[in-house]
């Protein structure tokens, strides 16, 4: 079954909150997180004297019997601090079913009774749900930084017709055409990887001309490499300063904004890079909710696989090249 929340902050660092409230979605046994919206900060409705919200909606999928789903949002409310005192009061999280099968009892009213009057859940919804039809209101809701999917991820891999990415802990495939093909892709970017794929490296050294970022939770430090334990971790890293230097010892020279005479500023020469999640199997199953493209290359095999890619049914095919013995196919949202 499919279901679209959606979650609120106004209280302590909604942002953050926020982001943790999608992980603990994620990890809830029988869930599987689909889609997440960005993050809109949006204007108290219906109560005064609040500070602003920042609200984002996410789909999700579930074996889980409504009222069990609705266990499990309050028990992740819960243990993120929130102390329920009095209806409609400021939040430290508030996660409600928006949509999805029709249920109306004491515990649960679903679509949630107020959805069609709330801007602040439509504009997010909308963003994951583009068939989704409403009327908006003109209540004030602006786009803002924070959520995961700012981050773009593209995730890269070559699998079999099966979707097989690899067998006892190596590749199913090297393909000289599509390695060159990552290659090209990947240079001077970021990748992002899990400790079983540093193991398929040449050497099991991180990759050249590229920022590697290893996210494991046993591996401790590696040359070449930042290692991050978690998923937030990562948010971290990918944020900070590093973020913006240059790959390759280009000689740029980053002038800070002169914020007392713009017209003088010089555009910060910001060498932004892509981040590419390149495997294995736990860590696209770890980022794919937040990606936005992924690119394919399929071998036109049926090796034995025990490691697979997760489904791409939320992505749609845009475009395919084919090669000698592959193709290569690349998916949107
Ligand atoms: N409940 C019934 N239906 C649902 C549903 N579809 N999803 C019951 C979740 N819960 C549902 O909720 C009270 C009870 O509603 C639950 O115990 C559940 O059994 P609550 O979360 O304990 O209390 P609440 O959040 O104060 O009430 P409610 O009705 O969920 O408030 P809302 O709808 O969350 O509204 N303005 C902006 N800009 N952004 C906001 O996020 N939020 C609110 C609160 C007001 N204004 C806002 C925002
Ligand atoms: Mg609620």
């Amino acid at each position: 079954m499919i279901y679209y929340l959606g979650l609120g902050a106004n209280l302590g660092e909604c942002k953050k909150t926020l982001r943790r409230a999608i992980e603990s979605i994620k990890k809830i046994p029988a869930v599987k997180l689909l889609r997440v919206s960005s993050f809109y900060e949006t204007e108290p409705w219906g109560v005064e004297n609040q500070p602003d919200y920042i609200n984002a909606a996410v789909k999700i999928s579930t074996t889980l019997e409504p009222l069990t789903l609705l266990d499990e949002l309050q028990r992740i409310e819960f243990e993120l601090g929130r102390i329920r005192r009095k209806h409609w009061e400021a939040r430290i999280i508030d996660i409600d079913i928006l949509y999805g099968e029709k249920i109306s009892c004491e515990r649960l009213t679903v679509p949630h009774k107020f959805l069609f009057d709330r801007d602040f859940a439509l504009i997010p919804l909308k963003e994951i749900f583009p068939t989704f039809e409403f009327k908006l209101h003109g209540d004030k809701v602006f786009l803002t930084d924070g959520s995961p999917v700012d981050f773009k991820f593209k995730l890269v891999a070559c699998v079999n017709k099966n979707f097989g990415l690899g067998r006892n802990g190596n590749l199913l495939f090297r393909i000289p055409e599509d390695l060159k093909n990552f290659r090209r892709l990947t240079l001077n970017h970021t990748i992002i990887f899990g400790h079983n794929t540093l193991k398929t490296f040449p050497n099991q050294k991180p990759l050249d001309g590229r920022r590697n970022i290893i996210l494991s939770r046993s591996l401790e430090k590696i040359s070449g490499a930042a290692v991050v334990g978690s998923v937030e971790e990562l948010f971290g890293v990918l944020n900070s300063a590093e973020n913006n230097f240059v790959i390759g010892g280009g000689n740029v020279t980053l002038h800070p904004m002169d914020a007392s005479n713009l017209s003088t500023a010089i555009t910060i020469p910001r060498a932004r890079t892509d981040n590419f999640v390149i495997g294995g199997e736990q860590i696209f199953n770890e980022l794919i909710p937040y990606a936005e493209e992924i690119f394919l290359s399929v071998v036109d095999e049926n090796a034995q696989a025990d490691k697979f890619f997760p489904s791409v049914d939320e992505f749609t095919l845009r475009d395919v090249k084919t090669f000698a013995g592959f193709e290569l196919r690349r998916y949107t949202r």
